[in-house]
């Protein structure tokens, strides 16, 4: 999370920011292998000026351990239950390690059969999804995600949660030097870290992110977290929302958002459920012909970027490159948090 204008913030190198969610995660008793892969994303989101998902997610993490939301030490379990498909039993632990464990099975299946799934199960999610389909994208995949979370989301047309934030992204290898195309967005107006991070900034958020418990529109994110949160688009949003929830619960026999809040008995912790993953290898449907048909879609990007429009995650890969050179900053009141809550941990 960058410091806001007008505040300093305290100045990190990334391996520093590394080190310290190393360092919290573990004196919070997560296992190793858990911690460095639950670290390498909020590294990864702090680098690229992802705040709702970079090192402000350590409290959130924290918070899921201490609630006993998450299995400390879970041991993922892949299986192979058909020969396109791949799927790991996270065992109640974060989805990253998870995630590690599927990539390969789904790299090789989506190379062998031109498309592959990978169901990850049983996990708990509090990540932005970009890192995967990008890793995948980098493999020279198609790749598309998806994941419910908490109902705090209401349909279209609506005033009561239903849907959770229910992340979509999707990634597309691009010749070198340029880093894949990819997108990320929730099916909500915004993903609801955001909106955490401006109750924390005491700010009011846009008056179309939510409603209050009431169903009245609000610019009080405090409100907003106990009322409902909206889709984006309207009903687009919330058709898109509806697919995430079937595709990534039901379709693998995962809980939706509705579900996941009820099973979290008002902890407060991370969403706990699935998460689908599908990558396309393009020789599948085009041999050796790959070449020539991504010309084309290199010749979109030119003429979306010649008119000055800005592709997703442009604004994700200049601020990596800022922040490989300069390292970061994060707000003084969330590094005083973080440092509070390792004193704590390690009192
Ligand atoms: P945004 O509304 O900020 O949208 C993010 C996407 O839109 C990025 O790909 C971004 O690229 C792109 N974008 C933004 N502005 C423009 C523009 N003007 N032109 C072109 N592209 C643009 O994000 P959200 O708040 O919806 O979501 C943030 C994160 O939260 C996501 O990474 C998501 O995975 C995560 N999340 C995770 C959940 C979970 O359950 N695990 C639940 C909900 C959200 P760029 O980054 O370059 O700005
Ligand atoms: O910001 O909406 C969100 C979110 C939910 C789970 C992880 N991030």
């Amino acid at each position: 999370m960058s410091a806001a204008a007008g505040e300093q913030g305290v100045a990190l190198t990334l391996d520093g920011v590394g080190a310290l969610a190393r360092r919290v995660l573990r004196a919070a008793g997560l296992a190793e292998d858990h911690a460095e892969a639950v670290a390498a994303t909020m590294v990864a989101g702090e680098r690229d000026g992802c705040a709702s998902h970079g090192i402000y997610r350590l409290l959130v993490a924290a918070n899921t351990i201490a609630k006993g939301r998450v299995v400390r030490d879970a041991v993922p379990v892949l299986a192979e239950p058909a020969r396109a498909l791949a799927k790991v039993d996270g065992g109640g632990g974060f989805a990253q390690l998870a995630f590690e464990r599927g990539k390969p099975a789904l790299i090789a299946k989506a190379r062998a059969f031109g498309i592959a799934a990978l169901a990850l199960n049983n996990v708990v999610h509090f990540a932005a999804l970009w890192p995967e389909v990008e890793a995948l994208a980098g493999e020279g995949l198609v790749a598309l995600a998806f994941t419910p979370s908490h109902a705090w989301v209401a349909p279209a047309g609506g005033t009561r949660p239903v849907f959770g934030t229910n992340p979509i992204a999707f990634g597309w290898p691009r010749p070198a030097p340029q880093p894949p195309f990819v997108f990320d967005f929730a099916t909500s107006m915004v993903a609801r870290g955001e909106i955490e991070l401006h109750r924390r900034a005491g700010k009011p958020v846009p008056a179309d992110w939510g409603i209050d418990a009431e169903g009245r529109p609000t610019t009080d994110p405090v409100a907003i977290l106990d009322g409902a949160m909206r889709t984006f688009g309207g009903h687009k949003g919330s058709a898109l929302a509806t697919m995430v929830e079937l595709i990534a619960g039901p379709l693998i026999g995962d809980l939706t958002s509705a579900e996941s809040i009820a099973a979290d008995g008002g902890a407060g912790a991370s969403p706990l459920g699935g998460e689908l993953i599908v990558a396309i290898d393009p020789a599948g449907f085009l041999g050796d012909a790959v070449a020539d048909h991504r010309a084309r879609a290199e010749a979109m990007f030119d003429a979306i970027e010649a008119q000055g429009a800005r592709l997703p995650s442009s604004r994700r890969y200049a601020a990596r490159a800022r922040s490989l050179a300069e390292g970061v900053r994060i707000p003084d009141k969330l590094y005083a948090d973080i440092l509070a809550l390792e004193a704590n941990l390690t009192a």
